[in-house]
C-alpha cells in the first residue's frame, strides 16, 4: 500500500520535472525547471557574454525530458528583448528561425539552423540577437533564451557536441494546411506513465501551433 503510493507519487514528479535544456547556444543563465514556464525561463534581461553564432549553417543542440515534443525558434533583434512582442513583426508574426516541429526521443538533440534564411529584419553579419527556443513536450509551454553575436561564415567550434540519441524519431514540420496527428509509436518505455498525458496535450498544441506555423507559412 505504502510503497504503490510512493511509486505514484515518484511518477508524478518524474512527470512534473520532466522539460528541456537548452545546449547550444548557452541560456542566459542556469536551468531553472519552475520558471521554464516564462518568457526566456524568467531571465527578462539581456545578457553582455553573448555567443558567436554563424549567420548560415550553425546547428543548436538541447536535451528532452519528454518521449515527445514539440519545438520552435523565434529570434529577436532588438537589443534588450524582454517580452514576447519583441519577438514579434509590426504587424504581429512570430519571427521563426525554426519552423514549429514534433519529434519524438528523450536525450540528446542537433539540428541544423540557418537564421540568415529566415529573411528576418536586421538579421546581419555582426548583429546582436536573442534566440528563444519554444518547448512543449506535453506539460506546458517551455522557453529558454540565447543572447548571440550573428558572424558571418563562422564555424562553431569542433569541441561544442551536436549528437542525436539514438531514440529521435522522425520530424514533422507544421507548415503545410493539414493538422498532424500524434501516433502512438514514439513513446519511450521509461516514460510510459506520462506519454498518454504528453499526447493528449501534444495533440490540442499541435492545432495551436499549426495555426501559428500556417500563418508564418502564410507569409513567405
Ligand atoms: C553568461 O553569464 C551568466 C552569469 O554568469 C551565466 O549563467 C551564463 O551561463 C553565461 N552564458 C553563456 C552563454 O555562457
Ligand atoms: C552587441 O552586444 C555587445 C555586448 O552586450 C555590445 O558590447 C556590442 O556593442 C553590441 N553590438 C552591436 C552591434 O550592437
Ligand atoms: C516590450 O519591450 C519593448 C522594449 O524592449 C517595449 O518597447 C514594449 O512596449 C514592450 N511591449 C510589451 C507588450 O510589454
Ligand atoms: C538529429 O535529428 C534531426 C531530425 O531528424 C536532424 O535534422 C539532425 O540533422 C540530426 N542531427 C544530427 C547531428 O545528426
Ligand atoms: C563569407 O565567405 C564568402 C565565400 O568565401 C565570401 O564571399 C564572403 O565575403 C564572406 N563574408 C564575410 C562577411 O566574410
Ligand atoms: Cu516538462
Amino acid at each position: 500500500m505504502r510503497l504503490a503510493a510512493l511509486t505514484l507519487v515518484s511518477g508524478l514528479v518524474a512527470a512534473a520535472s520532466a522539460h528541456f535544456h537548452l545546449q547550444f547556444p548557452g541560456p542566459r543563465g542556469p536551468f531553472n525547471m519552475e520558471n521554464e514556464l516564462t518568457f526566456c525561463d524568467n531571465y527578462g534581461q539581456v545578457t553582455t557574454n553573448r555567443t558567436t553564432f554563424p549567420l548560415s549553417g550553425g546547428f543548436y543542440s538541447l536535451t528532452s525530458e519528454h518521449p515527445l515534443w514539440v519545438l520552435g525558434v523565434i529570434i529577436s533583434t532588438v537589443p534588450d528583448p524582454d517580452n514576447f512582442s519583441d519577438f514579434k513583426t509590426s504587424s504581429g508574426q512570430e519571427q521563426l528561425v525554426v519552423q514549429y516541429f514534433e519529434t519524438s526521443g528523450e536525450g540528446a538533440f542537433c539540428a541544423p539552423i540557418d537564421i540568415a534564411a529566415a529573411g528576418i529584419s536586421g538579421v546581419k553579419d555582426g548583429a546582436n540577437a536573442t534566440l528563444q527556443f519554444i518547448f512543449d513536450g506535453g506539460d506546458g509551454q517551455l522557453y529558454q533564451c540565447a543572447d548571440i553575436t550573428l558572424q558571418a561564415n563562422y564555424t562553431i567550434p569542433s569541441d561544442i557536441s551536436c549528437t542525436n540519441a539514438t531514440k529521435n524519431g522522425g520530424v514533422t514540420v507544421f507548415s503545410t494546411g493539414t493538422v498532424p496527428t500524434i501516433t502512438a509509436s514514439s513513446t519511450s518505455s521509461s516514460s510510459t506513465q506520462t506519454s498518454g498525458a504528453s499526447m493528449r496535450a501534444g495533440a490540442g498544441l499541435a492545432s495551436v501551433l499549426l495555426a501559428v506555423g500556417g500563418v508564418a507559412f502564410a507569409m513567405f
